[in-house]
Protein backbone atom coordinates (compact mmCIF):
# COMPACT_ATOMS: atom_id res chain seq x y z
CA UNK A 1 0.00 0.00 0.00
CA UNK A 2 1.47 3.44 -1.24
CA UNK A 3 1.44 6.39 1.07
CA UNK A 4 0.68 9.82 -0.61
CA UNK A 5 3.33 12.45 0.36
CA UNK A 6 2.20 15.83 -0.36
CA UNK A 7 4.08 17.80 -3.43
CA UNK A 8 5.22 20.30 -0.93
CA UNK A 9 6.30 17.44 1.98
CA UNK A 10 7.87 15.27 -1.38
CA UNK A 11 10.33 18.46 -2.45
CA UNK A 12 11.38 19.25 1.19
CA UNK A 13 12.47 15.82 1.77
CA UNK A 14 14.38 15.23 -1.32
CA UNK A 15 16.25 18.48 -0.98
CA UNK A 16 17.20 17.75 2.69
CA UNK A 17 15.35 20.50 3.83
CA UNK A 18 13.65 20.53 7.49
CA UNK A 19 10.37 18.39 7.82
CA UNK A 20 8.09 17.52 10.76
CA UNK A 21 5.53 14.97 11.24
CA UNK A 22 2.51 15.67 12.99
CA UNK A 23 -0.32 13.19 14.34
CA UNK A 24 -3.91 13.73 13.88
CA UNK A 25 -5.49 11.57 16.46
CA UNK A 26 -4.95 14.46 19.23
CA UNK A 27 -6.48 16.81 16.62
CA UNK A 28 -9.62 14.38 15.76
CA UNK A 29 -10.38 12.69 19.51
CA UNK A 30 -8.34 15.02 22.24
CA UNK A 31 -9.63 18.65 21.71
CA UNK A 32 -12.92 19.30 20.65
CA UNK A 33 -14.56 21.18 17.77
CA UNK A 34 -13.91 23.64 16.65
CA UNK A 35 -11.04 24.45 18.25
CA UNK A 36 -9.20 21.43 16.84
CA UNK A 37 -8.94 23.76 13.64
CA UNK A 38 -7.47 26.78 15.61
CA UNK A 39 -4.95 23.93 16.99
CA UNK A 40 -4.12 22.80 13.83
CA UNK A 41 -3.25 25.79 12.27
CA UNK A 42 -1.32 26.59 15.66
CA UNK A 43 0.95 23.77 15.27
CA UNK A 44 1.67 23.86 11.67
CA UNK A 45 2.02 27.35 12.01
CA UNK A 46 4.88 26.63 15.23
CA UNK A 47 6.76 23.96 12.81
CA UNK A 48 6.56 27.23 9.63
CA UNK A 49 7.99 29.49 12.13
CA UNK A 50 10.68 27.28 13.18
CA UNK A 51 11.55 26.86 9.27
CA UNK A 52 10.59 23.23 8.45
CA UNK A 53 7.65 22.09 6.58
CA UNK A 54 4.78 20.72 8.38
CA UNK A 55 3.62 16.94 7.32
CA UNK A 56 0.36 16.46 8.76
CA UNK A 57 -0.59 12.40 8.92
CA UNK A 58 -4.05 10.92 8.10
CA UNK A 59 -5.80 8.70 5.99
CA UNK A 60 -8.32 9.96 3.74
CA UNK A 61 -10.16 8.28 1.22
CA UNK A 62 -8.46 5.28 1.69
CA UNK A 63 -5.42 6.55 1.23
CA UNK A 64 -2.54 7.12 3.77
CA UNK A 65 -1.80 10.94 3.53
CA UNK A 66 1.50 13.04 4.71
CA UNK A 67 1.01 16.30 4.48
CA UNK A 68 -2.62 17.65 3.96
CA UNK A 69 -4.08 20.50 2.12
CA UNK A 70 -6.00 22.77 3.73
CA UNK A 71 -9.09 21.77 2.34
CA UNK A 72 -8.10 18.09 3.45
CA UNK A 73 -7.33 19.12 7.01
CA UNK A 74 -10.77 20.83 7.11
CA UNK A 75 -12.40 17.78 5.73
CA UNK A 76 -10.88 15.87 8.34
CA UNK A 77 -11.44 18.06 11.50
CA UNK A 78 -15.29 18.68 10.43
CA UNK A 79 -16.28 14.57 10.07
CA UNK A 80 -18.46 13.65 12.76
CA UNK A 81 -16.66 10.14 12.46
CA UNK A 82 -13.21 9.49 12.37
CA UNK A 83 -11.28 6.53 13.33
CA UNK A 84 -8.23 6.58 15.68
CA UNK A 85 -5.75 4.72 13.79
CA UNK A 86 -3.09 3.15 15.03
CA UNK A 87 -0.36 0.89 13.32
CA UNK A 88 -2.55 -1.90 13.16
CA UNK A 89 -5.40 0.30 11.74
CA UNK A 90 -3.45 1.47 9.24
CA UNK A 91 -4.20 -1.30 6.44
CA UNK A 92 -8.10 -1.88 7.40
CA UNK A 93 -9.03 1.90 7.50
CA UNK A 94 -7.25 2.50 4.16
CA UNK A 95 -8.64 -0.88 2.45
CA UNK A 96 -12.27 0.44 3.24
CA UNK A 97 -11.69 3.62 1.67
CA UNK A 98 -12.56 4.93 5.29
CA UNK A 99 -11.22 8.19 7.37
CA UNK A 100 -8.85 7.94 9.71
CA UNK A 101 -6.91 10.09 12.42
CA UNK A 102 -3.04 8.48 13.25
CA UNK A 103 -1.99 7.73 16.72
CA UNK A 104 1.91 8.63 17.46
CA UNK A 105 2.38 5.28 16.44
CA UNK A 106 1.16 5.17 13.26
CA UNK A 107 2.08 8.83 12.33
CA UNK A 108 6.00 7.35 13.37
CA UNK A 109 5.52 4.42 11.31
CA UNK A 110 4.56 6.15 8.36
CA UNK A 111 6.41 9.17 8.61
CA UNK A 112 9.69 7.15 8.77
CA UNK A 113 8.34 5.23 5.54
CA UNK A 114 7.95 8.87 3.38
CA UNK A 115 11.89 9.68 4.82
CA UNK A 116 10.85 11.90 8.11
CA UNK A 117 12.90 11.56 10.89
CA UNK A 118 10.93 14.14 13.32
CA UNK A 119 7.39 14.23 14.85
CA UNK A 120 5.80 16.49 17.61
CA UNK A 121 2.39 15.90 19.60
CA UNK A 122 1.27 16.86 23.17
CA UNK A 123 1.49 13.69 24.99
CA UNK A 124 2.76 10.21 24.03
CA UNK A 125 0.88 7.16 24.91
CA UNK A 126 2.22 4.92 27.26
CA UNK A 127 1.46 2.01 30.09
CA UNK A 128 -2.18 2.87 31.15
CA UNK A 129 -2.94 2.41 35.07
CA UNK A 130 -3.15 -1.40 35.84
CA UNK A 131 -1.83 -1.81 32.63
CA UNK A 132 0.68 -4.33 34.23
CA UNK A 133 -2.45 -6.61 34.25
CA UNK A 134 -4.53 -5.62 31.90
CA UNK A 135 -1.57 -5.03 29.63
CA UNK A 136 -2.94 -2.03 27.75
CA UNK A 137 0.02 -0.18 27.10
CA UNK A 138 -0.26 1.98 24.09
CA UNK A 139 1.56 0.96 20.65
CA UNK A 140 3.44 3.97 20.71
CA UNK A 141 5.71 2.31 22.84
CA UNK A 142 6.68 -0.71 21.08
CA UNK A 143 6.65 1.11 17.51
CA UNK A 144 9.17 3.54 18.78
CA UNK A 145 11.63 0.95 19.46
CA UNK A 146 11.54 -0.27 15.58
CA UNK A 147 11.21 3.03 13.99
CA UNK A 148 13.47 5.50 13.40
CA UNK A 149 11.69 8.70 14.43
CA UNK A 150 12.21 10.87 17.27
CA UNK A 151 9.12 12.53 18.72
CA UNK A 152 9.05 15.86 21.07
CA UNK A 153 6.23 15.88 23.34
CA UNK A 154 5.38 16.84 27.05
CA UNK A 155 5.94 13.61 28.81
CA UNK A 156 3.56 10.70 28.50
CA UNK A 157 -0.22 12.00 29.04
CA UNK A 158 -1.73 12.70 32.79
CA UNK A 159 -3.69 9.43 32.81
CA UNK A 160 -1.10 6.92 32.56
CA UNK A 161 1.23 5.07 34.95
CA UNK A 162 4.13 7.96 34.10
CA UNK A 163 7.20 5.30 36.13
CA UNK A 164 5.83 2.21 34.46
CA UNK A 165 5.60 3.90 30.78
CA UNK A 166 9.44 5.24 31.66
CA UNK A 167 10.63 1.65 32.77
CA UNK A 168 8.97 0.05 29.67
CA UNK A 169 10.80 2.92 27.00
CA UNK A 170 13.72 1.68 29.16
CA UNK A 171 13.43 -1.76 28.21
CA UNK A 172 12.77 -1.06 25.12
CA UNK A 173 15.84 0.56 23.86
CA UNK A 174 13.83 4.15 23.83
CA UNK A 175 15.99 7.16 25.01
CA UNK A 176 13.97 9.85 27.32
CA UNK A 177 15.48 13.29 27.31
CA UNK A 178 14.63 16.37 28.12
CA UNK A 179 15.13 19.50 26.65
CA UNK A 180 16.07 22.08 29.50
CA UNK A 181 14.36 20.20 32.23
CA UNK A 182 15.68 17.63 34.14
CA UNK A 183 12.36 16.07 35.25
CA UNK A 184 9.44 13.88 33.00
CA UNK A 185 6.55 16.76 32.37
CA UNK A 186 3.45 15.26 33.30
CA UNK A 187 1.69 16.41 30.08
CA UNK A 188 -1.00 19.36 32.36
CA UNK A 189 2.24 19.64 34.86
CA UNK A 190 6.04 20.38 34.71
CA UNK A 191 6.69 18.22 37.26
CA UNK A 192 6.14 14.08 37.79
CA UNK A 193 9.28 13.61 39.75
CA UNK A 194 10.83 11.57 37.68
CA UNK A 195 14.26 11.93 36.28
CA UNK A 196 14.95 12.34 33.01
CA UNK A 197 18.97 13.41 31.51
CA UNK A 198 19.17 17.59 30.71
CA UNK A 199 20.06 18.83 27.35
CA UNK A 200 20.88 22.09 27.43
CA UNK A 201 21.59 23.51 23.76
CA UNK A 202 19.87 22.36 20.24
CA UNK A 203 23.17 21.73 18.86
CA UNK A 204 23.78 19.08 21.96
CA UNK A 205 20.02 17.32 20.70
CA UNK A 206 21.24 17.17 17.58
CA UNK A 207 24.35 15.69 18.19
CA UNK A 208 22.55 13.10 20.14
CA UNK A 209 19.60 12.56 17.80
CA UNK A 210 22.79 11.61 15.22
CA UNK A 211 24.68 9.61 17.15
CA UNK A 212 21.31 7.62 17.83
CA UNK A 213 20.92 7.48 13.89
CA UNK A 214 24.45 6.56 13.69
CA UNK A 215 23.82 3.46 15.78
CA UNK A 216 21.39 2.32 14.07
CA UNK A 217 19.05 2.88 17.24
CA UNK A 218 15.56 3.68 16.56
CA UNK A 219 13.28 5.90 18.18
CA UNK A 220 13.86 8.90 20.66
CA UNK A 221 11.37 10.69 22.97
CA UNK A 222 12.97 14.91 23.42
CA UNK A 223 10.38 15.98 26.11
CA UNK A 224 9.72 19.53 27.72
CA UNK A 225 7.20 21.01 30.08
CA UNK A 226 4.21 22.37 29.15
CA UNK A 227 4.38 26.43 28.92
CA UNK A 228 4.32 27.96 32.47
CA UNK A 229 1.30 29.65 32.29
CA UNK A 230 -0.93 27.20 31.55
CA UNK A 231 0.30 24.28 33.42
CA UNK A 232 -1.59 22.98 35.84
CA UNK A 233 -0.58 22.00 39.75
CA UNK A 234 -0.03 18.28 40.00
CA UNK A 235 -2.80 17.69 42.96
CA UNK A 236 -5.60 19.20 40.88
CA UNK A 237 -4.75 16.77 37.37
CA UNK A 238 -4.60 13.71 39.99
CA UNK A 239 -8.02 14.97 41.24
CA UNK A 240 -9.29 15.03 37.77
CA UNK A 241 -7.73 11.74 36.74
CA UNK A 242 -9.04 10.26 39.68
CA UNK A 243 -12.96 11.53 38.76
CA UNK A 244 -12.23 11.10 34.47
CA UNK A 245 -11.69 7.20 35.95
CA UNK A 246 -13.96 6.39 37.94
CA UNK A 247 -16.66 7.24 35.21
CA UNK A 248 -14.87 5.75 32.66
CA UNK A 249 -14.90 2.47 34.72
CA UNK A 250 -18.87 3.03 35.28
CA UNK A 251 -19.07 3.83 31.89
CA UNK A 252 -17.50 0.65 31.02
CA UNK A 253 -15.28 2.11 28.67
CA UNK A 254 -11.85 0.37 27.45
CA UNK A 255 -9.59 -0.16 24.83
CA UNK A 256 -8.80 2.82 22.27
CA UNK A 257 -11.64 4.90 23.44
CA UNK A 258 -10.50 4.91 26.38
CA UNK A 259 -8.10 8.18 26.36
CA UNK A 260 -10.52 10.00 24.13
CA UNK A 261 -13.36 9.25 26.84
CA UNK A 262 -10.63 10.58 29.57
CA UNK A 263 -9.42 13.45 27.50
CA UNK A 264 -12.68 14.87 27.19
CA UNK A 265 -14.08 14.71 30.84
CA UNK A 266 -11.02 16.29 32.26
CA UNK A 267 -11.59 18.99 30.03
CA UNK A 268 -15.19 19.42 30.75
CA UNK A 269 -14.66 18.79 34.55
CA UNK A 270 -11.62 21.74 34.68
CA UNK A 271 -13.46 24.46 32.49
CA UNK A 272 -11.79 23.97 29.89
CA UNK A 273 -8.26 23.95 31.71
CA UNK A 274 -6.64 20.61 30.29
CA UNK A 275 -7.35 21.95 26.84
CA UNK A 276 -5.91 25.27 27.51
CA UNK A 277 -2.88 23.00 28.50
CA UNK A 278 -2.86 21.26 25.93
CA UNK A 279 -3.14 23.29 22.92
CA UNK A 280 -0.46 25.46 24.57
CA UNK A 281 1.87 22.61 24.48
CA UNK A 282 1.09 20.86 21.34
CA UNK A 283 2.03 24.13 19.74
CA UNK A 284 4.90 24.63 21.66
CA UNK A 285 6.56 21.17 21.00
CA UNK A 286 5.70 21.54 17.01
CA UNK A 287 7.91 24.79 17.43
CA UNK A 288 10.96 22.45 19.36
CA UNK A 289 10.15 19.95 16.60
CA UNK A 290 10.61 22.37 14.07
CA UNK A 291 13.67 23.84 15.19
CA UNK A 292 15.46 20.65 15.75
CA UNK A 293 14.78 19.19 12.07
CA UNK A 294 16.04 23.39 10.82
CA UNK A 295 19.50 22.55 12.95
CA UNK A 296 19.54 18.95 11.84
CA UNK A 297 19.31 19.51 7.89
CA UNK A 298 22.01 22.42 8.61
CA UNK A 299 24.16 19.89 10.48
CA UNK A 300 23.69 17.51 7.52
CA UNK A 301 24.61 20.41 4.78
CA UNK A 302 27.93 21.41 6.72
N1 LIG B 1 -1.72 13.52 23.02
C1 LIG B 1 -2.74 14.39 23.14
N2 LIG B 1 -3.98 13.98 22.79
C2 LIG B 1 -4.20 12.73 22.26
C3 LIG B 1 -3.11 11.84 22.11
C4 LIG B 1 -1.90 12.28 22.51
O1 LIG B 1 -2.52 15.53 23.56
O2 LIG B 1 -5.34 12.42 21.91
C5 LIG B 1 -3.27 10.49 21.44
C6 LIG B 1 -1.98 10.23 20.66
O3 LIG B 1 -2.35 10.09 19.30
C7 LIG B 1 -1.44 8.94 21.21
C8 LIG B 1 -2.72 8.26 21.60
O4 LIG B 1 -0.70 8.23 20.27
O5 LIG B 1 -3.45 9.33 22.22
C9 LIG B 1 -2.50 7.08 22.51
O6 LIG B 1 -3.69 6.36 22.61
P1 LIG B 1 -3.67 4.86 23.18
O7 LIG B 1 -3.40 5.02 24.65
O8 LIG B 1 -5.05 4.31 22.90
O9 LIG B 1 -2.59 4.15 22.42
MN1 LIG C 1 -4.75 1.03 24.63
Amino acid sequence: MTIDVSPAVAAAVAAGDPVVALESTLLCHGIPRPLNRELAAGIEDGVRSAGAVPATVAVMAGRIKVGLTTAELDHLLDAPEVTKCSTRDLPRIAASGGLGATTVAATAFVAARAGIRIMATGGLGGVHQGGERSLDVSADLEELARTPVTVVCSGVKSILDQARTLERLETLGVPVVGYRCDELPGFYTVETGLRVPRIEQLDDLCRLHEAHGALGLRGMVVVQPPPAQHAMARVKVERLVEEARMAARARRIRGAAFTPFMLQHMAERSQGATVRVNCALAVSNAGLAGALAAALAGHERS
